[in-house]
């Protein structure tokens, strides 16, 4: 794109949302502050390097498509995620799940790993300028073959997880301190059953226990934080989940930690956006998982939907920015893996700055008056305005490729090393 136009159609974008009294300078000012956390795990379909070649097993998560040019390696994908990160403009986070250890060929089983697995990905993180997060891996593990983990009616099996979440949360508090940013420490569990249980809340109270456990040890929040995951139901979990929104909600209260939610967690009808201020009077902050659920799949790429762009407005017009992890979940192996990385980021930004644009002043003013109209009509007319060309402009000044330029990397990319990944 010739950058000339660029400047000339943000010129005019400037002009048209002063006029609404909006800054667009001072829009893309935040909008350089929000930082995304990016999913490993949509680089391999979520194999993980504990036994090379290993495939997603046992944990209610599938990845469908056959697209080449998967990582095989620790080394391939940090070269896709270099890739993608240099098409997504500002300065984000890489979310790691334990399996992306660094296990130099042994077998480290899971109740084994230490900030030593994840010496390599901090030293690559630096010279990259990405902040880390952390997850714990409860899932493809024999383990965790019967569906139940830190619920499981076995303590041998629940001590087992135990140790192993235990281990992640250290594992957090090394990685936020060597990267001066807290790392977040996101615990999502498989556990539930395909048909309807006797007795839930016999798990449900194993689950409490495990948790109080696994918690029991505090860190320094500048080091690391905690957040919980919720998920309605899963493949294999249909009738039956242990660790629902509503046990979750009260246990992450009760403890002042943080619930993360997922996009595809809720009932299609459910709105995400909605749930932020409900929860943020009395929760230290917000985790996110963005994804986009599609009738029972809860992971499809990123897009610029509707969904996407309420959660990003409320996040903005709650002034919750600071108190928000944002992350992307989503594992799509039917396309090429580094721009699904890409399209899911650009587009989270995007809503982000769609978000940064709204006329609020304006918008407040309408709705304090009683004026429904206005405050409708001008939501509608917002829409319009140019914020296409307040995009392009911010890629520009990061020195990203703007509007669909990037496409061309991409493509670029598999000829050149993803297709020729046998
Ligand atoms: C699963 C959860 C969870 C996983 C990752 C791999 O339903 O969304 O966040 O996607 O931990
Ligand atoms: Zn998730």
């Amino acid at each position: 794109m010739n950058p000339g136009r660029i400047e000339r159609a943000y010129k005019i974008a400037q002009e048209l949302y002063a006029d609404h009294g909006v800054d667009t300078d001072k829009a893309l000012k935040k909008l350089t502050d929000i930082s995304i956390s990016l999913h490993c795990w949509q680089g391999d379909d979520v194999g993980g390097f504990e036994r090379p070649g290993a495939g997603l097993t046992d944990g209610g998560l599938q990845v469908t498509g056959s697209h080449p040019g998967k990582a095989r390696t620790i080394d391939e994908l940090r070269a896709d995620l270099h890739r993608a990160f240099s098409l997504i403009p500002g300065a984000h986070r890489l979310n790691l799940h334990a399996m992306y250890g660094e296990f130099g060929g042994k077998k480290v089983d899971r109740d084994e790993i230490g900030a030593d697995h994840f010496r390599g990905w901090v030293d690559w993180a630096k010279r990259e300028k990405l902040k880390l997060d952390f997850n714990a891996t409860c899932f493809s593990h024999p383990q965790a073959a019967d569906g139940f983990t830190l619920s499981h009616r076995e303590k041998a099996i629940r001590k087992f997880w135990i140790d192993h979440v235990m281990r992640c949360r250290k594992v957090s508090a090394f990685i936020g301190r060597e990267m001066k940013s807290a790392c977040l420490h996101n615990l999502w569990i498989p556990d539930g059953s395909k048909e309807v249980p006797v007795d839930r809340l016999a798990h449900r109270t194993l689950l409490k226990e495990s948790l109080d456990e696994i918690y029991a040890v505090d860190y320094s929040p500048a080091q690391m934080k905690d957040s919980l995951e919720s998920k309605l139901f899963g493949i294999g979990s249909e009738a039956f989940v242990v660790g629902s929104h509503e046990f979750y909600l009260g246990y992450a209260l009760s403890k002042n930690k943080m619930v993360c939610l997922d996009l595809g967690h809720f009932h299609p009808t459910e709105s995400i956006a909605d749930k932020i201020s409900g929860i943020l009077p009395f929760a230290p902050g917000l985790a996110f998982h963005l994804s986009r659920g599609i009738r029972w799949d809860s992971d499809h790429v990123v897009t610029f939907n509707d969904d996407i762009q309420a959660v990003a407005e409320e996040i903005v017009r709650c002034r919750a920015l600071d108190r928000s992890h944002i992350a992307l979940d989503y594992f799509d192996a039917s396309l090429n893996r580094v721009g699904a990385w890409v399209i899911g980021a650009r587009a989270t930004l995007k809503a982000f700055l769609c978000a940064l644009l709204l006329p609020e002043e304006k918008l407040r003013a309408f709705e304090k008056a009683g004026d429904n109209f206005g405050r409708l009509s001008l939501r509608e007319e917002a829409k319009s305005l140019p914020w296409g060309a307040v995009w392009d402009q911010h890629c520009f000044r990061a020195d990203v490729p703007p509007g669909s330029d990037w496409l061309d990397e991409i493509s670029r990319y598999e000829r050149e090393v993803l297709s020729r990944r046998p």
